[in-house]
């Protein structure tokens, strides 16, 4: 980085490091031509949803694709694990179900709205999935499902929650939103557990604007799910149940095709970025880049690090102000914690989870996908060093500029 401190920091008068901005989240996009010639199908076929030629042709790619037995895709995957969150037994007694806090709060939302309480468990600080032994150990009689959570799409404990799950006869639930086409062992994500619900917003790996799917082996589970999407509809006339709408359009349903045709790319832009990442920062203490176990059979969809206890606790909220200002817009995801976001805060005041809340106060999350190059990392990585270096001084420069 050709910035000399303190001068040349955006925040301090100086030119931001990129005139666009680079985000977290940017969407990942397919060919235009392809996605006109499927508006135009859509259009001469004027079918636009309700289980169109579109989605059950993705919905049949997602099968093949993923090796499992069914696929139902959904509008988004807060609905599909609230769909699915009823379906195992949330209702009708209400019920809790153990998670981790450290999580996108749709994780417990989708349990709350459907009338259950999410019991939270605490995450490992250094592989920021859930911690296993407490998940165990929130275990009582009035628990009636496990979530696991593949955090940044790393698997989670699969064999372990499975083997828990059994030993409780829990049913075990895999919010899956960022972990579409991972592997854990020989299998890709999507067979595991009851059932795994997957993201395809648009700022995911692979995306359908707004849109997700819920995965299971088990087909009369499957065909419950496919009814509550619809109403409750089990036929033309007849309503069998209580249900909501929770389908996907063909506009959604086109783009996943057509994104899955990309997916060979995208991923190797990914992990392009990820090995990028890994060479400026792998070697930094105060910036503890989470390292993958093995980024070859994963998306690489979140570049996750944290910064180090040692520097003060405020040294991550002045590193990703400074990057907000030299146009990189990083990320604290999931600051501060499910149990510290209402209403779970209100409900449950005196939790406290040491390893999510130290994982909330220290994560940055920065910025990757396909609008982001080789040259913008090497610069971020660069301003990420340079900042958590100098950080009391930017601190003090701060202050005095007001
Ligand atoms: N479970 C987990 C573990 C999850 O992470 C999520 C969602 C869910 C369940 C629920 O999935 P869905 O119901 O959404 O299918 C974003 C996403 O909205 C959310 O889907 C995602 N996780 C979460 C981690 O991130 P925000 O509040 O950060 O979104 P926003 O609007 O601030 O956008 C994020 C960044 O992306 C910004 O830097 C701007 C950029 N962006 C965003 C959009 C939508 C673009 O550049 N273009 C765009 O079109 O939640």
């Amino acid at each position: 980085m050709n910035k000399k401190f303190p001068r040349d920091l955006a925040c301090l008068g100086g030119l931001p490091l990129f005139q666009e901005r680079r985000c977290v989240g940017r969407p990942n996009l397919c060919s235009r031509e392809k996605m006109h010639a499927a508006l135009d199908q859509m259009f001469d076929r004027r079918w636009l949803t309700n289980d169109g030629p579109m989605l059950q042709e993705f919905e049949k790619t997602l099968q093949d694709y993923l090796g499992v037995r069914n696929c139902v895709a959904v509008c988004n995957a807060t609905i599909g694990l609230q769909m699915i969150y009823r379906a195992l037994g949330v209702r009708p007694s209400g019920g809790n179900a153990v998670m981790p806090s450290f999580t996108f709060v749709a994780t417990a939302h989708a349990l709350a709205w459907e009338g259950g309480a999410p019991c939270f468990c605490d995450a490992d600080p250094e592989t920021h999935l859930l911690d296993l032994n407490d998940m165990e150990s929130r275990i009582d009689s009035d628990t009636s499902m496990l979530v696991g959570v593949h955090t940044w799409g790393q698997p989670c404990h699969i064999d372990a929650l499975e083997a828990l799950a059994k030993k409780y006869s829990l049913p075990l639930v895999f919010d899956a939103a960022h972990a579409f086409s991972n592997v854990s062992g020989s299998k890709r994500i999507g067979g595991f557990g009851d059932a795994e619900v997957f993201s395809f917003h648009a700022t995911k790996f692979l995306n359908t604007f707004e849109g997700g799917c819920i995965t299971t082996d088990n087909d009369a589970l499957a065909l419950e799910l496919r009814s509550m999407r619809n109403f409750g509809f089990s036929g033309y006339d007849q309503v069998s149940a209580l249900g909501i709408n929770g389908k996907m359009s063909e506009i959604s349903a086109a783009m996943g095709l057509c994104m899955l045709e990309e997916i060979g790319s995208l991923l190797e832009v990914n992990r392009r970025n990820y090995d990028c990442y890994r060479d400026a920062l792998g070697s930094s203490d105060a910036f503890k880049l989470l390292e993958l176990d093995a980024p070859q059979t994963q998306n690489c969809q979140y570049i996750v690090g944290t910064v180090a206890s040692e520097l003060s606790d405020s040294a991550r909220d002045l590193l990703v102000d400074v990057l907000w200002q030299e146009n990189v817009l990083a990320r604290k995801y999931f600051h501060p914690g499910v149990h510290r976001a209402e209403p779970y805060r209100t409900q449950q005041p005196a939790l406290s989870l040491p390893g999510t809340e130290e994982l909330c106060d220290r994560v940055v999350v920065l910025p990757t996908g396909t609008a982001v190059e080789p040259g913008d990392i090497e610069q971020i990585a660069d301003c990420v060093q340079f900042v958590l270096k100098n950080a009391d001084e930017i601190g003090v420069q701060l202050e005095k500029r007001g």
